[in-house]
């Protein structure tokens, strides 16, 4: 695989200050009150490590009937809570994307959970990007390439860490190795959450 630089990855370090991660933290937490993170189970019937829930009109969810997106909690029955305007203004910032994300998927790690290599397939359009905000922990992050066989590279994403998915690198595998306990203060208790934007319907027009 090429190096990282040259297959659609971009890391923005500290996009965030402290400052905006607080309040991001703050407007993440004041939605969870009202679409708290649950445990997804595989398909396969595994309750997976990571907590998840979701924002915008779309939520990616899992259970024993599949991988899909949704527009209601799956606990609550509610509509998820809209994204949060910082987010929406990231994503016009930092990509060229034509249309605005309707998907914000929200991961809750605590100190021993890991998500296997995979890739994000259940999107109708992949030339659409991914981006990716870290609050909390650091994570080892692992990319690989397009194929599961491709060599892989490990990168740390600290809290304030913005990373944008888009050509290539769209359909690369990754996934999390683990997360540093301890790393930051940013979270009460500990952990690292991580917010993943996309758009999974197909663009307008
Ligand atoms: C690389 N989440 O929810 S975000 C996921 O940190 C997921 O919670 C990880 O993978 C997390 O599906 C990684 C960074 C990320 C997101 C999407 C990608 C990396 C990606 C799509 C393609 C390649
Ligand atoms: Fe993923």
């Amino acid at each position: 695989m090429a190096p990282l630089s040259q297959t659609g990855f971009r890391l923005f370090p500290a996009a965030l200050g402290p400052e905006a991660q607080a309040a991001l933290l703050a407007e993440v937490m004041a939605r969870v009150a009202r679409a708290p993170f649950y445990r997804p189970v595989t398909p396969g019937g595994k309750p997976m490590s990571v907590e998840m829930t979701n924002f915008g009109p779309l939520g990616w969810v899992t259970d024993a009937r599949g991988y899909r997106y949704q527009p209601t909690h799956p606990q609550t029955g509610e509509p998820w809570p809209d994204i949060p305007q910082a987010l929406l203004d990231l994503w016009g910032e930092v990509t060229e994307a034509s249309a605005p994300p309707d998907a914000c998927l929200v991961n809750l790690y605590g100190e021993a959970a890991r998500m296997g290599l995979h890739q994000d397939k259940d999107e109708a359009d992949f030339a659409y990007p991914v981006l990716s905000v870290s609050l909390g922990d650091t994570a080892v992050f692992r990319l690989g390439g397009v194929s599961r066989r491709d060599p892989t590279a490990s990168v740390r994403l600290a809290s304030g860490d913005v990373c944008v998915l888009a050509g290539p690198a769209r359909l690369a595998h990754h996934g999390i190795d683990r997360v540093l306990a301890g790393s930051s203060r940013l979270i009460p208790g500990g952990g690292r959450i991580n917010l993943t934007l996309r758009r999974a319907g197909p663009g307008p027009g």
